[in-house]
C-alpha cells in the first residue's frame, strides 16, 4: 500500500513537476549554483558576492550570472521553463522591453505590459503538428517499404536481364562473324564477276568511241574534200586555219604537207589512219563556227574571210576560251548524230554521254552473284546491328545497376522520372540521378544546373543530401551545381527552389524513400 501511494505520488510529480525555488531567470539546471544560504560564486568564477546581490539589478560578474533575471549585464541570458512548451534562454536585454518573449510570460514582470500564459496552446499545437509530421513519417515509410521491396525485384529482374543479354551477346557476336565469313565469301565471286563485267565493258566503250571517231575522221575528210574527187589536198587542208601549227594563225603550205604526212594529198583511208590524229583536237566542222556565233556584227563576217579570225575575235578571257573548247569537244563527240553541225543544247550532249557512260545491264550470272552478295551483306549488317543494340542494352543496364540508389535501393524508382517546380520566372526540373535544368518561363533555352555527381549528406545520413555539378557555366563565376535536400513525405515533389549564392542552386525534394521508421508517437516529448 505504501509502494502503490508512493508510486501514484511519484507519477504525479511526473505529470506537474513541482515548481523548484530559484532565482528568477535561472535554469532547472543551473539552480544548485544558487543557494541562498551562501555567498554567490560567478559561473565563470570571476569574483564571490554576497547572495542579496544575486538579481540586485547591478552587474557584478563579467558572465552576467549574478543577474539572470534582469537586463543589468550586457551578456547576462534569461531562462523561461514555459511549462507545457519547451524552455528558452533570452538575451538578458529582453527583460522587461516591453515585448512578451517567453510564453510563460515570466520575461515581462516588471514592465506593466501584461503577457499571456500561451505555452499549453503553443505545446498543443506542436504536439499536433509533430504527430501529423509522425503520420506522414509512417505512412512514408510503409510507402518506402514497398518500395524496396519493388526496387529488390526490379533489381533482379535488370540482373537476369543483363545476364540473359551478355548470353545472347555471345551468340550474336558468332552470328555476326559467321554471317561476316558468309558475306566475305559471297563478295569475292561477286567482284570478279563486276570486275570482268566492268573489263567488257571498258572495252566495248573503246570500241565505241573509235567507230565515232573513224565515223568523225570520214565526216571531215567529206567536208574538207571541197572537189569531191576522193583526196583531200594541200589547198584544201588550207581552209581550214584554225589547223595552224606554228602559231602564227595561218596554214603554210608546208604545215599542211607535214599533216598530210609529207604527201600532197590524202585518200580516205590514210586521212582516217595519220591525218586525223594529227588534226582533230583543233579541227572545226564547217559551219559551226556561224551557228555558235550567230550574233556577229557585218565587221566581223568580213573578218572571218581572214585566216582564224573568230579565234581572234574572242575575247582573250580565259574561261570563255575554255568554255568553247569544251563545247567543241563535246559537238564533236556528239557528231555521230550531226551531220548537218548545229548548236545542241548542253543537256542534250550531256544525256548522250550519259547514255555512253551507262553500263550495261549485268548478265544474269552475274547479277545473281550480286543479289546473293547484297543479301550476304544485309544479313550481317543487319546482325551486326543488333549486336550493337544489345551492347547499348547491356551498357545502360550495368549502369543502372550501378547506382548507389540507397541503402535498400529506395530511390530506384526515380531513375528515369523528372519532377517540376514552377517559380515566378523559371521551371525548375529535377530528373534524379541525371540532372538538374532552368528553364525560363516565358522563352528561352534551358539551362543546365548539374549532372548527377554523388550522395553527400552527413556521415550517418549520406543519402538525404544529392549533389549535381558541372552545369552550364555562369558569366564571371562557376559552373552551376545544385545542391537537393531530400526529406520524407508520402508525395514526391520538389518543395522548392533557391539560389542561396549565384549558379549554386538549392532544392528541397520530398519523397517518401527519404522516410524513417517512426518512434513511438505516443512517447511525448514536452
Ligand atoms: C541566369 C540564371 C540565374 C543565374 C544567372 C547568372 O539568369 O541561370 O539563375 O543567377 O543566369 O548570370
Amino acid at each position: 500500500m505504501l509502494l502503490l501511494s508512493l508510486l501514484l505520488s511519484l507519477l504525479s510529480g511526473l505529470a506537474s513537476p513541482v515548481e523548484v525555488k530559484r532565482p528568477r531567470g535561472v535554469s532547472l539546471t543551473n539552480h544548485h549554483f544558487y543557494d541562498e544560504s551562501r555567498p554567490f560564486t560567478c559561473l565563470d568564477g570571476s569574483a564571490t558576492i554576497a547572495f542579496d546581490r544575486v538579481n540586485d539589478d547591478y552587474c557584478d560578474c563579467t558572465d552576467g550570472s549574478d543577474e539572470p533575471g534582469t537586463a543589468a549585464c550586457p551578456s547576462g541570458r534569461f531562462h523561461c521553463s514555459n511549462a507545457g512548451y519547451r524552455p528558452q534562454y533570452l538575451p538578458s536585454s529582453r527583460v522587461n522591453d516591453g515585448i512578451c518573449d517567453c510564453c510563460d510570460a515570466t520575461d515581462e514582470y516588471n514592465s506593466g505590459i501584461v503577457c499571456e500564459n500561451t505555452c499549453k496552446e503553443m505545446g498543443r499545437k506542436e504536439r499536433e503538428a509533430l504527430k501529423q509530421m509522425a503520420e506522414v513519417a509512417k505512412e512514408g515509410f510503409e510507402i518506402k517499404k514497398a518500395l524496396i521491396e519493388e526496387a529488390s525485384k526490379r533489381k533482379e529482374e535488370k540482373q537476369k536481364k543483363l545476364t540473359e543479354l551478355q548470353e545472347g551477346k555471345k551468340v550474336v557476336e558468332e552470328q555476326v562473324e559467321t554471317l561476316r565469313s558468309v558475306k566475305e565469301a559471297a563478295e569475292k565471286p561477286e567482284k570478279e564477276a563486276k570486275d570482268i563485267h566492268q573489263k567488257a565493258w571498258e572495252n566495248q566503250k573503246a570500241a565505241e568511241r573509235a567507230a565515232r571517231d573513224e565515223a568523225k575522221a570520214e565526216e571531215a575528210f567529206h567536208e574538207l574534200d571541197d572537189d569531191a574527187d576522193g583526196m583531200v589536198s594541200i589547198t584544201e587542208l588550207q581552209t581550214h586555219p584554225e589547223l595552224d601549227t606554228d602559231g602564227d594563225g595561218m596554214l603554210s603550205e608546208t604545215e599542211a604537207q607535214t599533216l598530210l604526212g609529207n604527201a600532197l594529198q590524202a585518200d580516205v583511208a590514210s586521212f582516217q589512219d595519220t591525218v586525223w590524229a594529227a588534226i582533230k583536237e583543233k579541227y572545226k566542222a564547217e559551219g559551226l563556227v556561224e551557228v555558235q556565233h550567230p550574233s556577229k556584227t557585218p565587221v566581223e563576217e568580213e573578218t572571218d574571210t581572214q585566216p582564224d579570225a573568230h579565234v581572234d575575235q574572242l575575247p582573250p578571257d580565259k574561261d570563255y576560251d575554255e568554255e568553247d573548247d569544251e563545247e567543241r569537244e563535246t559537238e564533236e563527240d556528239g557528231s555521230d548524230e550531226m551531220k548537218v553541225p548545229s548548236p545542241r543544247p548542253s543537256s542534250d550532249v550531256k544525256a548522250l554521254e550519259d547514255e555512253l557512260e551507262k553500263m550495261l545491264p549485268y548478265d544474269e550470272a552475274t547479277q545473281a552473284l550480286i543479289d546473293a552478295a547484297q543479301k550476304a551483306r544485309e544479313q550481317f549488317e543487319e546482325a551486326e546491328k543488333s549486336l550493337k543494340e544489345m551492347e547499348d542494352s547491356i551498357r545502360s543496364l550495368e549502369k543502372e545497376i550501378s547506382f548507389a540508389f540507397g541503402p535498400h535501393g529506395e530511390f530506384s524508382y526515380l531513375y528515369g522520372q523528372c519532377y517540376e517546380l514552377t517559380t515566378n520566372e523559371y521551371i525548375y526540373r529535377l530528373c534524379p540521378f541525371n540532372r538538374v535544368s532552368q528553364k525560363p518561363k516565358h522563352s528561352g533555352s534551358e539551362t543546365s544546373l548539374g549532372t548527377w555527381g554523388s550522395w553527400i549528406g552527413p556521415g550517418d545520413n549520406k543519402f538525404s543530401v544529392m549533389k549535381y555539378e558541372h552545369g552550364t557555366g555562369c558569366w564571371q563565376g562557376p559552373n552551376r551545381s545544385t545542391i537537393v535536400k531530400l526529406s520524407c513525405g508520402k508525395e514526391t515533389v520538389v518543395l522548392s527552389t533557391a539560389e542561396p549564392s549565384r549558379c549554386e542552386y538549392l532544392m528541397e525534394f520530398v519523397t517518401p524513400a527519404a522516410c524513417h521508421e517512426p518512434k513511438d508517437l505516443n512517447h511525448d516529448e514536452l
